[in-house]
Formats: structure tokens, C-alpha cells, sequence
């Protein structure tokens, strides 16, 4: 490690698809990038990264991408220095004898756990407080991202907004992106959906609804869960000129962002794809993460008062709608009943399809009005806990 740089250590575990690795790889891209840290960022399984950056080699324990130094987790941890700023994602423990070779440094490292996103209330009087560790002289604080000043932001890379709306001018950058994902553009005035869900979101029920929409559909999943349930849908049924159904390759993290930005609306879910939709400025539904308690309504509905606090009541209604419908699980749906309720939020929807997109630029604006998270962290470490 260099001698002057402000070493960091991010250590994230994965617990299931691909979120937890790719807030990590962008916060650690972030750090190293725009505030000049020697970040190491450790990873318990590579595959994932490889999924989101296939420039990674899952062979190699230690490589380095764009300025990150990408670390496999192995146990027994072999010890190889103690960073200044220590983030664990998601409260997911650094090895022990890590945490213990902490304990033992004079200047204590500034240890942070990156939590989880969500829109709720209470988000702002738990962000960074303080977690003496109960055996060890350590402090350990939260840092919650979030929506309003009073939390850590939103991941926003400094160049991000500028490439989007480069991006969204440029006909022939969209064309380009077109002909190399699905082989060809789609037609003049044709309505551009992704899908990247969870199971048991109604797919069927959106093809179908899309099948009766005035002019062409271009319905886009990246392989997985959503592009399976739309494949499935669409040899089950006869081919209609209006509709096309694309199942693309699950894309490297940079273009998916080229997709949001390219769609009309997008169909996200989880944590990251849903800021990304956010950052695309364009009309999208959440798909929440379902937890079993039902937590995820609450999780919801949060964000939906936030998001449809500057919206008119019936556009508001019509948001609320067509994302309660497609957080239904179609299994513990009547069936058949379910039907004509989705379709009827989707037909709602796009009826403000015009009031939406000029929410969804200006939902993106006014959160680009404050300080990323990279950002915030950064200060936090640097100038609080210092
Ligand atoms: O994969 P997810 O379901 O991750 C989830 C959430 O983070 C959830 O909150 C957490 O509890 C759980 O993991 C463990 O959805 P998410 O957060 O949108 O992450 C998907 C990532 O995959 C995101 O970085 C975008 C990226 N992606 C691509 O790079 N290419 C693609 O083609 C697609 C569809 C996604």
C-alpha cells in the first residue's frame, strides 16, 4: 500500500443477487476515482463482479479494476495491513481477525456500516450514530443512504448526469446501442420497456396489457427472472406485429445504465437498479425486495410519499396504482381476477405518461441538488470522525 493515500477497505459479503455487490463496486469505484483513496474492496465470492464487469477474473484472488485493488475473502483470513477507514456493506462482519487486528492499532480505524436504502422516517435519526463494539475499543457507525439531506445520499457518479443527457440527445449513440444489444432499432415512435424483476411480478399481465397499447412495444429483459416469465408468455402466444419481446444478455453494469436511459420506462427492483431508474429521469416502477414479513409495503409506500409528494393527486394515484399491481405476487392473486386490475393501472399510467416523464426529470434534478454518497462518506470519514 502507498504511503500517503488514505488506505479503505470494503468488505461486502453476498447474500443474494446482485445488489450487494454492485452498491459495493460503485462506492469503492467512487472512493478510488474521485477522492483520490487507495481502496481495496473485498469480496467473498467473484462471480457476481464478474456478472456486473466481466473484465473480472474469477481465477485471481487479487486484481485491480479502474483504480479498485478486488480482494477474495478467504478463510482463514490472511491479514495483509489494516486500512484507515474500514466499511463493512449491508452489516456484514469483516473476518475476525481483521476486526481483531483493529482492536490493536493505535489510531483506530474509522469503521462504517454501509446500510441498507429505504425511504422511511426513521432512516434520519438512526444515520450516523455511533456502535461501541460491546468486547473490543471500537466504534462502529451507521451511515444510511437515503433521499433527504439528513441521510448519506444516493450513489451518483460525478460524470453520471452529464453522459445521461448526453446520451438521451444523441439519436445515433441510442441507434448504435439498439443495433449492438438486440441486433436492430426499434421502429419510430415504438414504446421502450425494460423489465429486470423479481419472481411472481404479473409479466404476462404487462405483455398482455402492452399487446392492446396504440403502436409498437418493445418489451427488453436482461436474462433472468423477468426475460424467462416474458419468453415464456411469448411462445404461448401468436406472434403480434405490435409486440416485441427481446431477451438481451444480462449487460455489463454501464450499459444497463445505457438501457434505463434509452427506455421509455423502466421496471426495476431492489436497491440499485431503482436508483439507477432514478438517475435515467424517466417514468419507472419498483419492484421492492419481498420480505416475508411484509416489510417491503411499508418500504414502499415510503417512497411513493416521497416520490408523488409533487404530483398531482390523480397522477399520483396513477404511480401508486400500477406499482401496488406489480408488487402483487401473482400466486396469492384471485388469477383471471388480477387481470383487468393490472391492465387497468398500466392503461392509468400511461394515460399521464407525459406529467410522468416531466416528474421523473425533475425527481432526478432536484435529488442531483445534493451531495452523492461517495461524497458524503467521504466527508463523514474525513471530517466528522477524524
Ligand atoms: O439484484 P438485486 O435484487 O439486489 C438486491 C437488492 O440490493 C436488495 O435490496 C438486497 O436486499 C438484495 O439484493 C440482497 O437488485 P439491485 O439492487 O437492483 O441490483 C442489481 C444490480 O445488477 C445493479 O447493480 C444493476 C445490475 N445489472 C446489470 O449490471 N446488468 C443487467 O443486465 C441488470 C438487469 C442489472
Amino acid at each position: 500500500m502507498g504511503e500517503n493515500r488514505e488506505r479503505w477497505d470494503i468488505f461486502c459479503r453476498v447474500v443474494d443477487n446482485y445488489g450487494d455487490v454492485g452498491v459495493s463496486w460503485r462506492l469503492a469505484r467512487q472512493v478510488a476515482r474521485e477522492h483520490g483513496k487507495e481502496v481495496r474492496l473485498w469480496l467473498d465470492d467473484l462471480t457476481v463482479l464478474a456478472k456486473l464487469r466481466p473484465e473480472i477474473d474469477t481465477a485471481y484472488e487479487a486484481q485491480s479494476l479502474d483504480g479498485v485493488d478486488v480482494r477474495l475473502i478467504r478463510e482463514p483470513f490472511d491479514l495483509d495491513g489494516i486500512a484507515d477507514v474500514v466499511v463493512e456493506t449491508f452489516g456484514c462482519d469483516p473476518p475476525e481477525a481483521y476486526v481483531l487486528a483493529m482492536a490493536e492499532r493505535g489510531v483506530k480505524p474509522r469503521w462504517i456500516n454501509l446500510e441498507y436504502l429505504s425511504a422511511e422516517e426513521w432512516v434520519e435519526g438512526s444515520h450516523a450514530l455511533p456502535s461501541p463494539n460491546p468486547r473490543l475499543p471500537l466504534v462502529k457507525h451507521f451511515f444510511f443512504p437515503g433521499f433527504t439531506r439528513k441521510t448519506g445520499g444516493l450513489l451518483r457518479e460525478e460524470s453520471l448526469l452529464r453522459r445521461r443527457e448526453e446520451f438521451q440527445r444523441d439519436e445515433g449513440a441510442q441507434a448504435a446501442f439498439w443495433k449492438s444489444i438486440a441486433g436492430a432499432t426499434p421502429p419510430e415512435g415504438a414504446l421502450k420497456v425494460s423489465l429486470f424483476s423479481y419472481a411472481l411480478a404479473p409479466v404476462e399481465s404487462l405483455a398482455r396489457a402492452c399487446a392492446q397499447f396504440p403502436g409498437p412495444v418493445w418489451l427488453v429483459a436482461p436474462e433472468g427472472i423477468a426475460a424467462t416469465a416474458l419468453e415464456n408468455w411469448r411462445l404461448a402466444h401468436r406472434a403480434r406485429d405490435s409486440i416485441h419481446c427481446v431477451v438481451i444478455p444480462f449487460l455489463a453494469q454501464d450499459r444497463y445504465d445505457q438501457l434505463l436511459w434509452a427506455c421509455d420506462v423502466n421496471f426495476v427492483r431492489g436497491e440499485d437498479s431503482f436508483v439507477r431508474a432514478q438517475w435515467a429521469a424517466r417514468p419507472f416502477v419498483w419492484h421492492v425486495y419481498p420480505q416475508d414479513d411484509g416489510a417491503h409495503w411499508v418500504k414502499l409506500a415510503a417512497f411513493l410519499a416521497r416520490y408523488s409528494a409533487g404530483l398531482e393527486r390523480g397522477h399520483a394515484a396513477a404511480v401508486t396504482s400500477l406499482w401496488e399491481a406489480w408488487n402483487r405476487r401473482t400466486d396469492a392473486d384471485p388469477g383471471e381476477a388480477l387481470r383487468p386490475r393490472f391492465s387497468d393501472a398500466w392503461v392509468g399510467f400511461m394515460s399521464k405518461r407525459e406529467a410522468l416523464e416531466a416528474h421523473a426529470r425533475e425527481w432526478s434534478a432536484a435529488l442531483a441538488t445534493r451531495r452523492d454518497l461517495a461524497a458524503e462518506l467521504v466527508d463523514f470519514c474525513d471530517n466528522v470522525l477524524k
